[in-house]
């Protein structure tokens, strides 16, 4: 089988999620978007998807290295674009390789008839999520007080979550960032729910040293489960010299380039408890199996960074596990049930437990909605 062409489908949707200045998510008035799929074309037929591509990028550097090349070479094809990083950082980010690699697997598994997890090695259908909110905000009715946040736990509690996790106000939120209001936030959440939920933070990621200790010493009297990010993740003695003083486990690293290389060097710096990526902070399922089998190897456990199809793939693939899928971003003027408008049913169905179940079709399972993207088509990128 040989790869003959890669498409990107450009195509636009409503979208009700706005970012502020620093790049964090709320939700927002309704306006046009532009998403993306790109189609990795072979010539027996069998095509891979990915939403969410990089039309240049993939058109410009990708397309040339792809072409010809036999899809199933999947380790040879990532193993060309992180070797072609060096001279192009700029444009040929993990998230690129990661758009890449997932096509791949989903082509795999299209090819073959069978679920991407199961292709990896399967472990388990479902994962237990957490719930995974929004950064605060200063909405009535949103994530705006330590309040907010309490009731929005109770909520997700009743929908059946087994874990909860406040990502806390950051800048250019008023008033943040604030460990005291952080730490309010935690301790309403925690009187709300009761003493066995599970509750994890993921605040501002600049506090400083002395903020992060002070923020994590009074979530452990809170009994939180861990502290994730709370300092630039560059400076690894920092995280160094906090998971020595915790008796909180200490979540990382998370967006920290350097794919696998990076947490093992963490690893063996003991500059956090449990190791954490996702397929785009690592550069797609390729290296975030290297990185789980890695930690399996040192005994590490790896919790998996953010949601979608093939996270969850590889969530059920993990034999040591992950422990929980982040189901979010979460809030309360969000329908998060409600799946995409380009896809039919959601990626990740959660039943009345908490557990979310990974999709039996072929490949990475997605439910694609042709007829919308077909409908609101703009350009094609090839
Ligand atoms: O900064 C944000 O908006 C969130 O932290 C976001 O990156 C989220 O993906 C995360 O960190 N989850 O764990
Ligand atoms: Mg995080």
């Amino acid at each position: 089988m040989k790869i003959t062409n890669l498409v990107v489908q450009m195509f636009h949707y409503k979208s009700r999620s706005a970012r502020d200045s620093e790049g964090h998510s709320h939700p927002g008035q309704e306006h046009d978007a532009t998403q993306t799929l790109l189609r990795i074309v072979t010539d027996e037929g069998v095509e891979g998807y990915v939403f969410g591509a990089n039309a240049r990028v993939i058109q410009g550097l990708v397309k040339p290295i792809l072409l010809g090349e036999d899809p199933f070479y999947r380790e040879r094809i990532w193993q060309k674009l992180k070797e072609r990083q060096r001279l192009n950082l700029g444009t040929l980010s993990d998230k690129v390789l990661a758009s890449v690699d997932l096509a791949l697997w989903d082509l795999a598994g299209r090819a073959l008839n069978q679920p991407v997890y199961k292709l990896l090695g399967g472990f388990r259908d479902k994962v237990p999520a957490y719930a995974s909110t929004m950064c605060g905000d200063d909405l009535e009715g949103g994530l705006n007080t330590p309040e907010a946040y309490a009731e929005f736990a109770l909520q997700c509690k009743a929908q059946g979550y087994p874990a909860f996790k406040l990502h806390t106000w950051q800048p250019p939120m008023p008033g943040a960032p604030d460990v005291k209001r952080d730490i309010a936030a935690c301790a309403a959440v925690r009187e709300a729910v009761g003493d066995d939920m599970p509750l994890m933070i993921d605040p501002f990621h600049y506090y400083s040293r002395e903020e992060a200790l002070t923020l994590g010493k009074a979530l452990e009297t809170l009994n939180f489960y861990w502290i994730e990010e709370p300092m630039d993740e560059y400076s690894i003695s920092s995280y160094v010299w906090l998971t020595e003083q915790l008796s909180l486990p200490v979540v990382g690293p998370e967006t920290a380039e350097g794919k696998m290389y990076t947490r093992a060097e963490w690893i063996v710096r003991n500059a956090s408890d449990i190791s954490r990526g996702g397929v785009g902070d690592l550069g797609g399922l390729t290296p975030l199996m290297k990185t789980a089998h890695l930690c399996e190897s040192f005994g590490v456990r790896m919790e998996v960074h953010g949601n979608g199809a093939a996270n969850l793939h590889a969530l059920c693939a993990m034999g040591i596990p992950g422990e929980y899928y982040e189901r979010g971003l979460l809030h309360p003027f969000i329908d998060y049930n409600q799946p995409a408008p380009w896809l039919n049913t959601l990626d990740d169905p959660m039943d009345k437990e908490g557990y979310v179940h990974v999709s039996q079709k072929p490949g990475l399972g997605q439910d694609i909605n042709w007829g919308y993207i077909e409908e609101h088509w703009v350009a094609d990128g090839e």
